[in-house]
């Protein structure tokens, strides 16, 4: 058992970045173990002894107990430290989780998987279920609205919803979507990435 915090995570994917950005910002002393999804990392007898659903992220705490899945790992990280990032007013706490559930259910599906299909499988649109692109759209457009009168999704400072959502919103493009028509999404993801002291993602081209 060590007494660190051990995050198991590959940097592809924002599921995974989330949990570090997440750590970082708290200010953790956490080891970060790289594995590489696209190596099959994660189905190894060795790794699915600590997580039998074999994916990342996946967090072993300092006392050896195992959470996953990354919503909640970033819950956990947040209340058992400082508390940063979570509205302590219940109706304001419950609007963040709000924005998780629906980044897992709504957003990550189609915007993440779009991006993993297409960039690391190599798959033309045509072998993309072609519900996925309106359906990311269609995300995209709800976040828009929402970030055009305030600065954050959650309110006015920087909550979980937004590091869950700038994950892969960040990276769309590589999925085949245009940010291009959602500026107040730009504006948005620049200043969760300024506030989580992250680079801006390269211009394609
Ligand atoms: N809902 C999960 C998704 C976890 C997930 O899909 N992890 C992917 C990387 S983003 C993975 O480990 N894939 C490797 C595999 O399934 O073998 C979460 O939010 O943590």
């Amino acid at each position: 058992m060590s007494d660190r915090l051990k995050l198991y995570g590959d940097p592809i994917s924002g599921n995974c970045l989330k949990t570090k950005w997440t750590a970082d910002y708290l200010g953790l002393d956490y080891d970060w173990v790289a594995l590489d999804i696209l190596k099959g990392e994660t189905r190894t007898d060795e790794f699915l002894a600590i997580n039998p659903f074999g994916q990342v992220p996946t967090a072993v705490l300092a006392d050896g107990r195992i959470l996953t899945q990354s919503n909640a790992i970033m819950v956990y990280l947040v209340e058992a430290h400082n508390g940063a990032l979570l509205p302590s007013d219940p109706y304001e706490r419950a609007c963040v989780f709000k924005w998780l559930f629906w980044e897992q259910n709504s957003h990550e599906p189609y915007i993440a998987g779009r991006r993993f299909r297409k960039a690391y499988l190599g798959h033309t649109d045509e072998k993309i279920d072609a519900e996925w692109l309106p359906r990311g759209e269609a995300a995209l457009g709800l976040m828009e609205c929402t970030v055009q009168d305030t600065d954050y999704l959650a309110g006015d400072s920087l909550t979980l919803a937004d590091i869950a959502l700038v994950a892969y919103t960040r990276l769309a493009d590589g999925g085949g979507f245009d940010l291009s028509g959602f500026p107040s999404v730009r504006a948005w993801i620049a200043r969760v990435e300024k506030a989580l002291s992250i680079d801006p993602v390269p211009e394609a081209g």
